[in-house]
């Protein structure tokens, strides 16, 4: 039998404080995520809204028009682009009634990518619990839901409740029980750590966005072989290899005595990713909190760099490292030059660029004067993509690396023997 792809729909509604490229660039990502799940996007679908709609998420009209499409092209799941509230979810399900079509909303895709990829037990225990939480408001509308239901059909009353109640209390067990399996785990882990911390053995963490390249910076720094993929969310779990540093003495210019480091690398972020399942992942994340260091992987040939640093930077505050000593780590410089990114565009919707260029006029000065000025060097304009990057992010020792064909490691190795 040949291998069907999950055929979807995908929708969104853009906000006023949404810029068309931040819209553009979400619909890529919820795309993205849809092909690892092994899914084919058959229509994307976008609404300008003030807010989500609140019973349908976008308008009623157009969801009755999605549905109609994805009857004809035989499409089994929509998928919204944000979290849905658990009234929203059903009443969208009520629409979808007899399409044979599901609704998933964002946080419900991440989730079964993670269930697909989940390798080991405590990824696949971490996975059941966010699962758990993502689930959990919906199973309490569920029963105002029954409860209607109730009304309307004449159900014995207290029926519905009574199931409910069976639920939420199963729900409520499992989840203690989850959350005590990965208490062990967590113990073990400690001692480990403990062990490591008495060798006086220092440790860095490979942090970054899904797909950056950790996982292969870990291989080419230590050979550990993680499994590395074009997808993202390849990784679930933590790995640690060994580095070994041999510092060099600058005066004499010679390696001095060497030293080991641990390197983990671990699962990968993405935007608005719950704090539930940041919370459900916390183990895994513990080797990042503990670290003595953090290299932060950024895909240098991203055209949405900056954005993901912040993504990755936000994270790192919410699991309480946003202050750790940190160094950049700009990946992938082996690709062509000409696909990196140029200059932030998206202030440019909000007039601080357009005020930029204005603001040598303002100042008095006359355009012959800035030309002038620039031909000078007064005022620079770099051209050079690696340049205005290094130039913006200098406070982070960045430095660019190429994983896959092991370029300039060395350097890397030399900046974290300095910090460590
Ligand atoms: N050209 C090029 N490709 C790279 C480089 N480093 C990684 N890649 C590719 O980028 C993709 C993602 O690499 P991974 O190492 O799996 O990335 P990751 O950050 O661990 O991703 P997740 O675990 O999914 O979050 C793979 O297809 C790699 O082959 C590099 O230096 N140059
Ligand atoms: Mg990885």
């Amino acid at each position: 039998m040949q291998n069907q792809k999950l055929k979807a729909i995908l929708i969104d509604i853009i906000t006023p404080d949404t810029t068309p490229e931040e819209a553009q660039s979400r619909m890529e990502e919820l795309e993205n995520l849809t092909n690892t799940f092994g899914g084919v996007v058959v229509v994307k679908a976008m609404q300008k809204r003030g807010m989500p709609d609140y019973d349908t998420y976008i308008g009623k009209g157009k969801l009755d028009e999605i549905i109609e499409i994805g009857k004809a092209k035989c499409v089994e799941v929509i998928i919204v682009n944000n979290i849905l509230k658990p009234r929203q979810s059903y009443a969208i399900e009520e629409r979808l009634e007899k399409s044979g079509m599901k609704i998933w909303d964002r946080i419900d895709l991440i989730l079964k990518i993670f269930d697909k990829h989940a390798k080991t037990s405590e990824a696949k225990l971490q996975i059941e619990l966010a699962g758990i939480e993502h689930m959990g408001p919906r199973i309490f509308g569920m029963g105002l839901d029954l409860m209607r239901q109730e009304g309307r059909v004449g159900v014995r009353s207290g029926q519905g409740e009574s199931n409910i109640e069976i639920m939420k209390r199963h729900l409520r067990t499992r989840k203690q029980n989850i959350l005590k399996k990965l208490e062990d785990y967590e113990k073990i882990r400690k001692l480990h750590r403990d062990r490591r911390k008495r060798q006086n053995l220092k440790t860095a963490a490979i942090v970054g966005y899904t797909n950056a390249g950790k996982s292969s910076l870990l291989n080419a720094m230590t050979n550990k072989g993680a499994y590395v993929a074009d997808q993202l969310f390849a990784t679930l779990s933590t790995r640690v290899g060994k580095l070994y540093i041999q510092p060099k003495n600058e005066e004499e210019g010679k390696y001095t005595h060497g030293q080991e480091i641990l390197i983990s690398d671990t699962i990968g972020f993405i935007q608005d990713l719950p704090p539930s399942l940041i919370q459900a992942f916390k183990s895994t994340l513990a080797e990042t909190i503990e670290a003595d260091m953090i290299l932060h992987v950024i895909d240098v040939t991203d055209p949405h760099i900056h954005k993901k640093i912040e993504v990755v930077e936000d994270i790192l505050n919410q699991i309480g490292v946003g202050d750790s000593p940190k160094i950049y780590v700009f990946n992938k410089i082996d690709l062509s030059v000409r696909n990196l990114p140029e200059e932030p565009d998206a202030n440019e919707y909000r007039g601080i660029v357009k005020a930029a260029k204005m603001a040598p006029k303002n100042l008095g000065w006359e355009e012959k004067e800035r030309v002038e000025r620039e031909k000078t060097k007064e005022i620079k304009t770099p051209k050079d993509p690696l340049h205005e990057i290094k130039a913006k992010y200098l406070h982070h020792r960045p430095v660019f690396v190429s994983a896959m064909e092991k370029a300039n490691l060395d350097e890397l190795t030399q900046v974290i023997s300095k910090f460590l």
